[in-house]
């Protein structure tokens, strides 16, 4: 996992272990061993560090993380790079990232390829820069510059590494970068040694930084713990900031959220991924995109295919929809623009990709379409039906629908082997997760190519089989239904919000009711009042776009407790004879999250979902489900099944008679194994 070679006076060390040169017990003992070996060898004046194949090195190997520690640690071999007696250059291409950004701040010297980025992304799976990171960065860049780069973990450009004082040259391209590297070795005298250099900083700098981000990183362990660690490199000799360091690091990568967040890593590696699938499956060519259905949906989603230049054929009935979505395209990518996002030109050439038309046969060049009306199945079918003598042969013809029967759509067709579904969420063209849902006919080569687009358009997709509301959806519909089974049963809507956002939820069910519209699935007859929403949407409170819903809302759209909803909910009780009685949180917490762990048993029992932790990935890009838990699934493996299974036993009776266990689940809780198929 080393390889090393002599250019005539230089040692060129070279990374080898594809595919990110994770820096895993074999590769720090190669570098510690070609870096002694080097000290006693006078032939050697310098020497080089750099990485093989795409990257300088994506950090520590995380697989290691919380295995018997083997030596050298990565800080020791650190160390041991700035101690040469002989000059060190880091050449960097591609990502330097962790432990690989930190193995070139312990070089003395480093030269970095134009397109080459750099930064230490720890905090995002719950630690921090461990091998001297924290300390070093700061005596480099600066403390401002450190902070930012640490407590965001985004990768900065080469370009601005260099403007900050981490990289001290930038090489022609990716394919000179050794040969430069060597000459510039050649060019040194003597070590320069970050370590030994000082930074400070007036305290107050710390609290401010932590003050402005105080959002961003509130109950998260990781931000603050990176703040005190860079605090620490302007009060401490290196040595000591690293003990702190250490220390630091040491209890986070212990800690729950440490845990969960690397879960979530390598679970959204892992939803990549399609069992049963061959790797090397052919892949149809998508050159060319249909959409059908210029509103909310069909917009955001053209959008994502005119970012990733790929030229979209835009289908509406009529021509004042059509005009309306495509403006509203426009406005959304202006107002990136105004943010700085995109520039003019940009934002030009993606309109400019897109055929606003309404001749449906305009679709007959297009290599996949995807359906994005209204959820009504008469209709859909329809299209469907419409489509299969329209598309070209081995077009894929994609549905959008939320909940629908992917194989009901398809049956419509002669093609089902091309049908599938690509369940984007709202707004499609910021939100990352795709529910690429796998009919009972579904071609393998439709599935593969369904999930390599939805990745070449920036989304994170997940495999998910037909049945209501798939993975995401299915599970929200116990949720929902419990917290409205409390609100008649005595608690509020602030009182259910609250249990799910002090939980980490961005909102709670009743303010993502009233964000999504709690007129959806309204029967549209005020005079029948069946249910809450009945009650609610008959009083004109259909949501924020009421400035009314289950919360009353300013012009600011924040939420405000309604004395107006306490009524509706009293009279409402009052009519259906119900005596209101004090709700606990717990009874919250286990009615609206555990019946959702144990749907998504269910959900695993059908083979709906292929793993657990695909749908911890659907929950955290799809519903903001907070990552420093994991997921639903992860997290109840940290809360333990049988407590969930004895709590859901516990509320059998208020969860309704529909409500069963989960076989699963209690398999797992009794076995005391995680939950998964
Ligand atoms: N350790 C182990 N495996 C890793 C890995 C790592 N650091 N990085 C990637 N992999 C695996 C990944 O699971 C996948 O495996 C394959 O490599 C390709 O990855 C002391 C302690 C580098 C930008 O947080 O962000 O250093 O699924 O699909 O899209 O301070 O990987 O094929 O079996 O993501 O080209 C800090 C993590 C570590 C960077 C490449 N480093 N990696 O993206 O490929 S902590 C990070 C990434 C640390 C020190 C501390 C990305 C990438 P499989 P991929 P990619």
């Amino acid at each position: 996992m080393i390889e090393t070679k002599l250019h005539d006076d230089v040692l060129e060390i070279v990374m080898a272990n594809p595919p990110v040169n994770a820096l895993g017990a074999q590769v720090r003992q190669g570098l510690a061993k070609a870096l002694a070996d080097a000290q006693g060898d006078p032939a050697i004046k310098a020497i080089v560090i750099r990485g093989a194949g795409k990257m300088f090195s994506g950090g520590a190997d995380i697989t290691e993380f919380g295995k018997p520690p083997v030596d050298p640690w990565l800080p020791q071999v650190v160390d041991a790079i700035e101690a040469s007696a002989k000059p060190v250059v880091a050449a960097i291409h591609g990502m330097a990232l962790g432990g690989g950004l930190e193995v070139a701040l312990g070089a003395h010297y480093r030269i970095a390829s134009p397109k080459a980025r750099l930064g230490l992304p720890e905090v995002s799976l719950g630690i921090l820069p461990g091998a001297g990171g924290t300390q070093r960065l700061p005596r480099l860049v600066g403390v401002e510059t450190a902070l930012g780069m640490i407590v965001s973990g985004t990768p900065i450009a080469a370009s601005k590494a260099a403007q900050a004082g981490l990289v001290d040259k930038l090489a022609e391209s990716d394919e000179s970068l050794a040969a430069e590297a060597i000459a510039y070795a050649r060019t040194l005298t003597a070590p320069r040694r970050t370590g030994d250099r000082s930074v400070s900083a007036d305290p107050a700098v710390f609290e401010q930084f932590a003050a402005q981000n105080a959002r961003k990183i509130k109950g998260l362990d990781a931000p603050q713990a990176c703040i005190a660690a860079v605090k620490a490199a302007t009060e401490l000799p290196l040595d000591q900031g690293q003990e702190k360091e250490r220390a630091l690091f040491q209890q986070l990568v212990a800690g729950e959220q440490s845990k969960a967040l690397r879960h979530v890593f390598f679970a959204e590696r892992a939803a990549a991924k399609i069992d049963g699938l061959p790797k090397d499956i052919q892949l149809r060519p998508i050159t060319k995109v249909g959409v059908i259905g210029a509103g909310t949906m069909g917009g955001g989603i053209s959008m994502n295919f005119l970012s990733a230049n790929i030229p979209v054929t835009m289908v509406e009935m009529a021509q004042d929809a059509l005009d309306r979505g495509i403006g509203v395209m426009r406005k959304n990518y202006e107002a990136t623009a105004a943010k700085g996002r995109l520039t003019a030109e940009q934002v030009e050439k993606a309109m400019g990709l897109v055929t606003p038309t309404l001749d449906f046969s305009a679709l007959a060049d297009c290599d996949l379409i995807i359906e994005a009306v209204y959820e009504n199945m008469d209709v859909k079918k329809e299209i469907f039906a419409r489509l299969h003598g329209i598309a070209k042969p081995g077009a894929m013809l994609a549905s959008n629908t939320s909940y629908l029967s992917i194989d009901e759509i398809a049956a419509t067709t002669t093609r089902p082997q091309d049908v599938l579904g690509l369940h984007f969420f709202s707004p499609a063209n910021v939100m990352k997760l795709v529910e690429v849902v796998r009919g009972a006919k579904t071609a393998p080569d439709a599935l593969a190519t369904g999930m390599d687009i939805a990745r070449k358009i920036g989304k994170v997709p997940v495999v998910a089989g037909v049945c209501y509301g798939f993975i995401g959806n299915r599970m929200l519909i116990p949720r929902q239904a419990n917290a409205n089974a409390l609100l008649l049963e005595g608690a509020t809507p602030e009182q259910v919000d609250r249990v799910h956002t002090d939980f980490g939820m961005p909102m709670g069910p009743f303010q993502m009711a009233d964000l999504a519209g709690v007129d959806i699935g309204w029967h549209r007859d005020p005079s029948r009042i069946e249910s809450l929403q009945d009650a609610l949407c008959a009083e004109g409170r259909w949501g924020q776009k009421k400035q009314a819903g289950f919360y009353d809302y300013d012009e600011k759209r924040r939420p405000t407790p309604s004395p107006v909803v306490a009524t509706i909910i009293d009279d409402f009780r009052a009519r259906a004879g119900i005596v209101p009685r004090d709700i606990s949180d717990e009874e919250i917490m286990v009615r609206t999250l555990y019946s959702m762990v144990n749907e998504g048993a269910k959900i695993l029992e059908e083979g709906i979902a292929q793993r657990a932790s695909d749908i911890d990935v659907v929950w955290n890009y799809g519903y903001g489900w907070p990552r420093h838990k994991g997921g639903p699934m992860f997290w109840a493996d940290t809360v333990g099944l049988d407590k969930i299974a004895q709590a859901l036993t516990r509320y059998q009776q208020a969860l309704g008679a529909e409500f069963t266990l989960s076989p699963l689940l209690l398999e797992c809780a009794a076995q005391g194994k995680p939950l998964d198929r």
